[in-house]
């Protein structure tokens, strides 16, 4: 018997952070959720999904995930961006939800089942000076993590991408207001980096996995420079050593270095990843299923990566949702070249709205088992918590140039 989808209603809601959340129920009373984030945009998805999509979505057959996708991908002529595909990937997300509740089963058994037990997962350490960071590093150790990003202040600088003081945790959108504006230089950066590094590694010792984000503001040469200075250091990964659109100047950077390099947040669509797959200029891609069209396309980027040893290592900050990070958690059990998840961890008041079933422990992720994606939305709870005006900051050189956040 066919499943119809009978409404879709956006809620956008604000617990310590914005969320855009979809709801798709079915004329069998089945509910679906989707999350539709875009950090410091939540309100052009939010009105993709209710002015665009739901009223062509009403009467659908529910059962149809990817005849759905290609509908919405295909059918709109106008493609890709992260806007279209967020606003794919919340209808994707509570279509595989409503499937596995339907069914029965949670999601990573529609997708062929566990290829593993549990999901290695990396959080963040941030401290302005060394001492600070090594303590971030010490909590994040206590409470189970074998794999952390440091990021540190930078001497003359009043604020770092992903830094925080006195041990708070790091939140870049800002709530309120316009966006704020940071200075940025590079080469205080590159001077101060690699010694701030070594002195992470000398603390922690061989075993501990260690990340760092470079966080787009680099050209090919600094980024070349940074990672030979890093060689040592073991890295697990660099991330974002060069704006992501300048693909083919990557090559430069991969011939002077053997640190594993990530790249991908920002990516959409298969086509934003296609160079740096084939030419394997990455070893770890970080698109997120809600941004990068929901599982179904995600899955086949995957395949696609699996071809080349690049591995997933999917973006898991505060701004993608428990639902999202659930999806990609049922994804990445699932699919065999899977590296490593992001996970930031989320407020207390994240909590009051999602009920989510997935698990941090000993330093693994896993998802729960109950049939579909295995998150609960509270619509009242959601309703408590309106939408913030919030932005991302924006970067600017000494001399004030516009520079890459
Ligand atoms: C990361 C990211 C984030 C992004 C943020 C933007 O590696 O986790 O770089 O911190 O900046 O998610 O919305
Ligand atoms: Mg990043």
């Amino acid at each position: 018997m066919a499943r119809t989808i009978a409404g879709v209603d956006v809620l956008v809601t604000s617990p310590s952070r914005n969320f855009v959340t979809l709801k798709i129920t079915t004329d069998d009373g089945v509910v679906g959720w989707g999350d539709a984030t875009l950090n410091g945009r939540e309100l052009a998805v939010a009105a993709y999904l209710q002015d665009h999509l739901a009223s062509a979505l009403v009467g659908r057959d529910a059962d149809r995930i990817e005849d759905t996708w290609q509908y919405l991908y295909r059918g709109a002529y106008w493609r890709r961006g992260p806007v279209t595909m967020a606003a794919i990937a919340a209808v994707d997300l509570a279509l595989w939800d409503i499937k596995g509740k339907a069914l029965g089963v949670p999601v990573y058994q529609l997708l062929g089942g566990a290829v593993r037990d549990k999901l290695l997962c990396y959080t963040h350490a941030t401290g302005w000076d060394v001492p600070e960071l090594l303590d971030s590093v010490e909590r994040k150790r206590e409470q189970g993590y074998r794999a952390i990003r440091a990021q540190f202040g930078v001497p003359g600088l009043d604020k770092v991408y992903g830094v925080t003081r006195g041990g708070a945790a790091y939140e870049p959108a800002g709530r309120g207001g316009g966006p704020a504006e940071e200075v940025w230089e590079t080469s205080a950066y590159l001077r101060h980096a690699p010694t701030v590094l070594a002195a992470v590694r000398e603390h922690v010792g061989p075993e501990l996995k260690l990340l760092h984000d470079a966080h787009h503001r680099l050209n090919p040469t600094e980024a070349a420079r940074l990672a030979r200075s890093l060689e040592q250091v073991d890295l697990f990964w660099l991330e974002d050593v060069i704006p992501a659109e300048n693909q083919r100047l990557l090559r430069g950077v991969r011939a002077q270095t053997t640190v594993p390099l990530a790249i991908g947040e920002v990516f959409n669509s298969v086509w934003d990843a296609d160079r740096l797959i084939t030419e394997r200029l990455i070893d770890y891609l970080r698109m997120a299923v809600v941004h990068g069209g929901g599982i179904s396309h995600m899955r086949k980027i995957l395949a696609f990566a699996e071809l080349y040893q690049v591995k997933a290592g999917p973006h898991g900050p505060s701004d993608v949702s428990p639902v999202s990070m659930s999806a990609s958690l049922h994804l990445c059990l699932a699919t065999t070249n899977f590296g490593i998840h992001e996970f930031m961890g989320y407020d207390p008041l994240v909590g009051e709205v999602f009920r989510s079933s997935f698990r941090m422990s000993d330093g693994y992720l896993r998802p729960g088992d109950e049939p579909g994606l295995g998150v609960d939305v509270d619509e009242a709870a959601a309703a408590r918590f309106p939408y913030v005006q919030a932005y991302l900051p924006v970067a600017r050189e000494v001399d004030g140039t516009v520079k890459d956040w």
